[in-house]
């Protein structure tokens, strides 16, 4: 199979967790992609443009982070990481919406930082670093739901971490001094090394 990535890409980092928790990285290629970038040739192999992107041995092709983590779940020995059965399940799903939503606007704030000054919007960029205040607060309080705890078993928590680790990279995302439960609970996360492995930075790739 192959993977397109881009090194910076959070998306792309969540399905390069997965391939490494699941110990899929024999079966799986990593690719990097030229994005956002006219005439690339990357456009040839995925119309869209857009990272994760997953072509599998016999040319079935999969975009989308959540899609292509619960597909590599799925493929080695039983599912990890499926959220359970009933309510419990339905209660990841939400705790997952909820990390989706800073992760979509952080990549939105990120993007607009890295526009040419004179085409950015102060707006936008306002606009973002707002919600993410929002929500940062809000994680917060969630963070000691149940679903949260150790160990790693579910999307709501990959999704999280990958989105609390782009203060790395985003500047005036700064929410770990005022935020002392989210950086507890990150920190388990942040030191396995498939987390570490894809820190943008880690690897040569992309
Ligand atoms: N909802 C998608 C989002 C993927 C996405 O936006 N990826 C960005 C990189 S962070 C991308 O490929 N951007 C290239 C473009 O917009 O042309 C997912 O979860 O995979």
């Amino acid at each position: 199979m192959k993977l397109y990535i881009t090194e910076t890409s959070p998306y792309a980092r969540m399905a390069r967790i997965m391939v490494l928790e699941k110990g899929l990285e024999d079966r799986v290629e990593i690719l990097p992609a030229r994005t956002r970038q006219a005439g690339s040739p990357y456009y040839e192999i995925n119309p869209s443009g857009r990272v994760p992107y997953l072509i599998c041995d016999d040319d079935w092709r999969l975009e989308e982070s959540q899609l292509i983590c619960a597909h590599f779940d799925h493929l080695a020995g039983p599912p990890a990481f499926a959220p359970p059965p009933g309510r419990d399940g339905w209660e990841v799903r939400r705790l997952e919406a909820l990390a989706r939503s800073l992760l979509d606007g952080l990549g939105v704030w990120g993007r607009e930082l890295k526009r040419p000054e004179a085409d950015r919007s102060a707006t936008v960029v306002a606009h973002e670093r707002e919600r993410a205040r929002r929500l940062v607060d809000l994680w917060e309080r969630e963070i000691e739901t149940p679903p949260m705890a150790e160990p790693f078993r579910n999307m709501a928590q990959l999704t999280l971490a990958v989105a609390l680790e782009m203060d790395a990279r985003l500047p005036g995302f700064d929410w770990r001094p005022d935020h002392p439960k989210l950086a507890a609970w990150l920190a388990p996360f942040a030191r396995r090394p498939s987390f570490a492995a894809t820190l943008p930075g880690a690897s040569k790739t992309g």
